[in-house]
């Protein structure tokens, strides 16, 4: 926690933009910075029906005195909209997360992934060198960006990407640091593990299973079907990681950090250890489905966050196990199931003044 650092300089709010609003790493963010008392705007997609109930405890009327939070349309894939919005808000800080995120997806999409999260960092980076202003940048970048390498990985691992996604991921991170070195732009990027919470995407491996345990139990759903089960993840828990995003733009200088737990778990053990802990049998409700399968895999990814550790004072508190149990515990909540609990202690005790709401 970094409850000691001050946010406000020379009296005046900090102001930032964070893009997109509805995924898992921006409604932390949103609420961490909002603990801060920043001023945060976020940038969301058109949609024809209400797609923010996520946002919706943070989200106060407009028209209310002491708001703090807004929303703005905008594209990532619009340059003219991204330029107009960083040029009328004149933000102290971005933090640029959104990205369709969906690594399995993105083969199906790769030209739209190219645009949004290659292109789309491009247009913001162009965007804030023509506006002049002194904007420090976060990047959203990724682990996928490695490829499939079974060492302990750090910031000088080369890059070997396996999908469309990660392909995308390497460009931006580049452009970051060309727009770092040539136009001494404050850019880092945070090249995070996947991390995860109950506010994690329902398609993403950990969230799926905890969400398919919620069912099963609740009788809404018998069978769960899987792909790789071999697969390996460094898996963090969000807050913790959306935590260290802000305090890599509260150093001196620019750097590129990678963040993880620095443990390796296999999706079969994620399964085993999810289902023995909500009292299940997962032979009895695993099935392999190949539709879930990735033409080119990543079988194998653990972080080495020495730098993060010695620069930052990042270590993750929350381990595999006690993330395994916040997320069933959540999910099970969540269809109106009594939780296990052991969950609950763990962030009661680990994290006794949290600023993020209990899922
Ligand atoms: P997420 O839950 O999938 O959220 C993705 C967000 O991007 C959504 O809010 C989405 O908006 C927005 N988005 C997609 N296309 C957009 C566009 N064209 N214009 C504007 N916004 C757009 O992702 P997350 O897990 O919070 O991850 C945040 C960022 O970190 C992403 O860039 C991801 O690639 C990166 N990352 C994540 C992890 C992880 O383990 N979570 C690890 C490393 C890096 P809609 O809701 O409108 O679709
Ligand atoms: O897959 C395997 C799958 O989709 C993890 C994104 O946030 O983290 C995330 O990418 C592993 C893969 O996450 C299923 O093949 C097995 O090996 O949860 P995932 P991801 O691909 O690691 C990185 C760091 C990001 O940057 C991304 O944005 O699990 N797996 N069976 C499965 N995966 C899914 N989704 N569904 C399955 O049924």
């Amino acid at each position: 926690m970094f409850d000691d650092i001050i946010v406000h300089h020379g009296g005046e709010m900090i102001e930032v933009l964070v893009t997109g609003v509805t995924g898992q790493d921006r409604l932390y963010l949103a609420e961490f910075l909002l603990s801060k008392g920043y001023e945060v705007h976020g940038l969301r997609r058109q949609t024809s029906t209400f797609n923010t109930w996520r946002i919706d405890h943070i989200y106060k009327d407009l028209h209310d005195a002491d708001t703090l939070f807004f929303l703005h349309f905008g594209d990532l894939t619009h340059s003219e909209e991204i330029s107009t919005l960083i040029y009328n808000l004149r933000p102290d800080e971005v933090y640029h997360l959104g990205a369709p995120s969906q690594v399995r997806i993105s083969f199906d999409n790769p030209t739209y992934t190219g645009d949004v999260t290659g292109l789309g960092t491009t247009r913001l980076l162009e965007a804030i060198r023509r506006s002049g202003f002194p904007i420090k940048f976060y990047q959203a970048s990724s682990s996928e960006m490695f490829g499939d390498v079974r060492l302990p990985l750090n910031e000088k691992a080369l890059f070997s990407p396996r999908s469309p996604y990660a392909c995308a991921k390497v460009y931006a991170y580049n452009m970051v640091r060309k727009y770092r070195d040539g136009y001494g732009l404050f850019g880092s990027n945070g090249i995070l593990f996947n991390h995860e919470s109950p506010r994690r995407g329902e398609t993403f491996v950990t969230r799926k299973v905890t969400r398919g345990i919620a069912n099963i139990l609740a009788k809404k759903q018998k069978v769960l079907y899987m792909g790789n089960m071999d697969a390996s993840r460094d898996w963090g828990y969000a807050p913790e990681f959306v935590e260290v995003m802000w305090k890599m733009l509260q150093q001196k200088k620019p750097r590129d950090y990678v963040i993880g737990t620095g443990e390796a778990h296999s999706v079969k053990e994620f399964i085993d250890v999810a289902f023995g802990y909500a009292g299940l049998d997962p032979k009895k409700h695993i099935k392999i489905d190949k539709r879930y399968y990735r033409p080119t895999e990543v079988e194998y990814l653990v972080a080495d966050v020495s730098k993060a550790k010695r620069e930052l004072g990042f270590e993750a508190k929350i381990r595999f196990n006690d993330l395994v149990k916040i997320m069933v515990d959540a999910d099970m909540r969540a269809v109106g199931l009594k939780p296990v609990g052991e969950g609950d202690k763990v962030l009661a005790k680990k994290f006794p003044k949290r600023w993020w709401t209990v899922d």
